[in-house]
């Protein structure tokens, strides 16, 4: 039975496109009573109503003068998007107008529907796994192109294919389990090889599974792309031309930037936080190492380096050694100042003239490239909230304790205790077993009129 309260069965009505002067406005009211709402400000719609049709509609309000002309497309139950009666009014886009409408909805017995209420009603109905309904919303704030599509690939359930092989391997091994626990005779002894292999094989799924969602958590959330370098390489002026304008502060002083300062670009469809970090050097003042220091906690929260070293110029052992500290996986060199030096790096990196023109477009796509290399995958894929993530963690933990345990031979029962623990995860993941309060907190998390 699905979890509900009692304003679940309230008739609700919000509008479904953002509030403000557009065109058309589309209201949506779902629930028992959204059609004789509709019949109170359009009173020629037949009973019953023509079902998925849409119909231009004269609108009327309380004193019975016509405030607008719109469409009105009446969805019957079951086959609605929130399973119950739905109808939806398109009309101008005037915020009067909409307030008319919303005003007579009310007065005719309406409440206004809370954030992701249509939603958490179709995941109630059955309508959606809630995997979609999560979907739903990030659909509506992604910020950028990459996360919009990682949220339509899952709205197409591309998620449900590898945990339901997951949760197969599950629960044959605790098939496998109970059988010889319930009925030793029968089932004879539990064979463990057996056993552990469809661990091995869920475990694979949900590893992936899991480490995927973290990756794609972070580029949906955005990426931070870290400058560094020795001073005066030209990391401010490198930071300048990626964000458009002169927003950080460049100098022939080694030592200029002390703080760090951070701007948001977009890249390929992902969202880019940039960091500007002060020169690495032993510092001769404080405030100077204290921005050395920051820079160096900015490493650590990187996804991409961009690390700036002045062409032609020896590499210091101190340098050197930083480096190779950071890295290599989303680490781009970018030899700067190619104009003041004919030779040519000893390492493979972008040169660069950070003052000329075509600095910023080949700065942009060298970091796309390197974008493409690390986090195509996660950013075309799946792109998993926190929740979610956290859900599949779970999963593959219990998994991996399950067989850790079995292998060293403990008693079935506390190996099936994981291995449940394991396929509850998964069960809350899907929206099998939600409590309340989850589902509270995330359609909470939609906006008004999803
Ligand atoms: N010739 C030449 N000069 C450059 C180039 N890029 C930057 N500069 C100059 O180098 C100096 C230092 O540039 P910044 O961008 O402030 O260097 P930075 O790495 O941020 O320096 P700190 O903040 O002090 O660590 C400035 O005078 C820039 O104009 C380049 O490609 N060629
Ligand atoms: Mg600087």
């Amino acid at each position: 039975v699905r979890p509900h309260r009692a304003s679940d069965t309230d008739t609700i009505v919000a509008p479904a496109t953002p509030p403000s002067r557009g065109a058309l406005c589309l209201v949506r009211i779902s629930g028992r009573q959204a059609f004789s709402i509709v019949r109170g400000v359009y009173p020629e719609l037949p009973d019953p109503p023509p079902a998925r049709r849409a119909r231009v509609a004269t609108l009327i309000d309380e004193k019975g003068e016509v405030f607008d002309r719109g469409v009105i497309t009446c969805y019957p139950e079951p086959a609605s998007f929130t399973g119950e009666d739905v109808a939806e009014i398109a009309l101008h886009g005037n915020p009067l107008l909409v307030g008319k409408l919303l005003a007579a909805a009310s007065k005719l017995g309406a409440r206004p529907a809370g954030p992701g209420e249509f939603s958490r009603r179709a995941f109630l109905n059955g309508k959606m796994s809630l995997i979609e309904a999560e979907s739903v919303g990030e659909l509506i704030d992604a910020k950028t192109e990459a996360a919009a599509r990682g949220a339509l690939s899952r709205l197409s359930g591309s998620l449900q294919k590898p945990i339901a092989e997951a949760r197969l391997g599950l629960l044959t091994a605790v098939s496998l389990w109970t059988a010889a626990i319930d009925f030793p005779e029968q089932a004879g002894e539990e064979d463990p090889e057996e056993i552990a292999r469809h661990l091995s094989r869920a475990l694979d799924r949900l590893e992936e599974l899991a480490s995927r969602a973290v990756a794609g958590a972070r580029v949906f959330s955005g990426l931070r792309v870290v400058i560094v370098g020795p001073p005066n390489a030209g990391k401010s002026t490198i930071f300048n031309r990626l964000v458009g304008r002169n927003r950080a502060i460049v100098t022939e002083q080694p030592g200029t930037t002390r703080d760090t300062v951070e701007e948001e670009i977009e890249l390929e469809g992902i969202a880019l936080r940039l960091v500007d970090t002060a020169g690495i050097r032993e510092a001769s003042e404080p405030a100077e190492s204290e921005g050395i220091a920051r820079a160096r906690e900015e490493l650590a929260r990187a996804d991409v380096i961009l690390f700036v070293h002045e062409l032609g110029l020896p590499w210091s052992a101190a340098e050197r050694a930083f480096f190779e500290s950071v890295g290599t996986s989303a680490r781009l060199l970018i030899l700067n100042k190619a104009d003041l030096s004919s030779r040519n790096g000893e390492e493979p990196g972008l040169a660069l003239c950070a003052l000329d023109s075509a600095a910023a477009s080949r700065l942009k796509s060298g970091l796309s490239r390197l974008l493409r290399d690390e986090f195509a995958a996660e950013a075309a894929t799946e792109i998993v909230s926190r929740r979610q993530g956290d859900l599949l963690r779970k999963a593959a933990d219990e998994t991996a304790a399950a067989r850790a345990l079995l292998l060293e031979g403990r008693p079935a029962e506390i190996c099936v205790s994981h291995a449940e623990g394991a396929l509850s995860a998964l069960s809350e993941l899907a929206g099998e077993t939600t409590p309340e309060d989850a589902l509270d907190v995330i359609f909470s998390s939609f906006c008004i009129g999803k």
